[in-house]
């Protein structure tokens, strides 16, 4: 039996030392429930007491010794594959690299980030707010009752006979001044919804930025001095403001506002159709019923507030004649103005 075990031993020994050995196989063979170690053991029975324990040890010693060459094999192999899968994927850093490129901010939400700069550096706090409106917010806090023209299916989206797309930020500087104390000095820049057919000028979403002061003795003056600081600072320091009287709703009193022309100076050209001035913004005092719908009393309060559309502010900084060229996302247009 000495015999059968030590030619087990040699044999294992010979198989697992060769190149693609395949251990699990090696193992079963040897070491398995019908392998040969396991029949070698089987024939103990026929041996005498003394010889029993000898060969006892002897074969719990040959199987330790496979058992411990599986294990070396098991190690070695490992250790190679991943030698050789450090080696496979090495990157040469000094290969050429596929050029990446780099895009840039729309034209409006550069334009919209530059207002709002310009804003917080007077002082202004941004609130934003639903898309999604009621009729109150939109409409009858601004002091545009029911059967105002304003209000017209023709020109707002309607979702249910309350609620609606709003038309305008306003109802967003409305849910501030309910909830917040003056004095307040707030912009709201966002999307707005009109439903006007695309053309040059017009589409049924645009974006707006509307600016909002409201303390104890605010007057026009206030108005006018925020605006031309804005001015300069958006169109360069020797842009002039000048007003024209208008009629807004929710302020009154009401004017447009021109920028002087800040390709010609004033002069006339063709950017300001030789008028010399650009119209830009509408403005106003704000209407005692508005402040008076939020719970602020005007005979203490006043205010006065401002809005103006994105997309013109653009169109005029880039001289964009055709406002769809802002939404259709040429990559080629956009990369003129980047
Ligand atoms: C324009 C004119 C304007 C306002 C917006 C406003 C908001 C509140 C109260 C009073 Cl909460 N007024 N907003 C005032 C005057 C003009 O926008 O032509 N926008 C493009």
């Amino acid at each position: 039996m000495k015999e059968m075990l030590e030619k087990i031993k040699a044999e294992a020994a010979a198989k697992l030392s060769e190149e693609n050995a395949d251990l699990e196989a090696i193992r079963v063979q040897y070491l398995g429930k019908k392998g040969e170690l396991t029949q070698v053991l089987r024939g103990m029975g026929q041996l005498s007491a003394e010889e029993r324990p000898i060969v006892g040890q002897m074969a719990n010693d040959v199987r330790a010794y496979i058992e411990n060459l599986i294990e070396e094999k098991k190690a070695s192999a490992a250790s190679a594959a991943m030698a050789k899968k450090l080696l496979d994927e090495t990157v040469d850093v000094t290969m050429p690299v596929e050029p990446v490129t780099v895009g840039s901010r729309h034209p409006l939400s550069q334009v919209q980030t530059e207002l709002e700069d310009i804003f917080i550096g007077l002082g202004f706090e941004i609130v934003e707010g639903p898309e999604v409106e009621y009729d109150y917010y939109n409409f009858q806090a601004l002091n545009i009752p029911e059967n105002h023209p304003a209000r017209d299916t023709q020109d707002t989206f309607y979702i249910t006979d309350n609620i609606l797309l709003r038309s305008q930020t306003s109802p967003m500087q409305i849910r501030a001044m309910e909830q917040k104390k003056p004095p307040l000095r707030i912009i709201s820049p966002g999307r707005v919804y009109r439903s006007d057919a695309v053309d040059a000028t017009h589409s049924p979403l645009f974006h707006q930025l509307e600016g909002l002061v409201v303390d104890k003795g605010i007057t026009m003056g206030d108005l006018k001095g925020t605006l031309e600081l804005f001015a300069k600072k958006m169109f360069g320091d020797d842009t002039k403001i000048r007003f024209r009287p208008h009629h807004f709703p929710f302020t009154e009193p009401s004017a447009e506002v021109d920028v002087s022309c800040f390709v010609c100076g004033g002069k006339g050209c063709s950017l300001c159709k030789g008028e010399g001035w650009i119209e830009i913004l509408g403005a106003g005092m704000v209407h005692p019923n508005v402040l008076r719908g939020c719970g602020i009393d005007p005979e203490v309060y006043s205010g006065f507030a401002f809005g103006l559309g994105i997309e013109r502010i653009v169109m005029r900084k880039y001289n964009i004649d055709d406002m769809r060229l802002l939404y259709e996302n040429d990559v080629r247009f956009l990369k003129q103005l980047g």
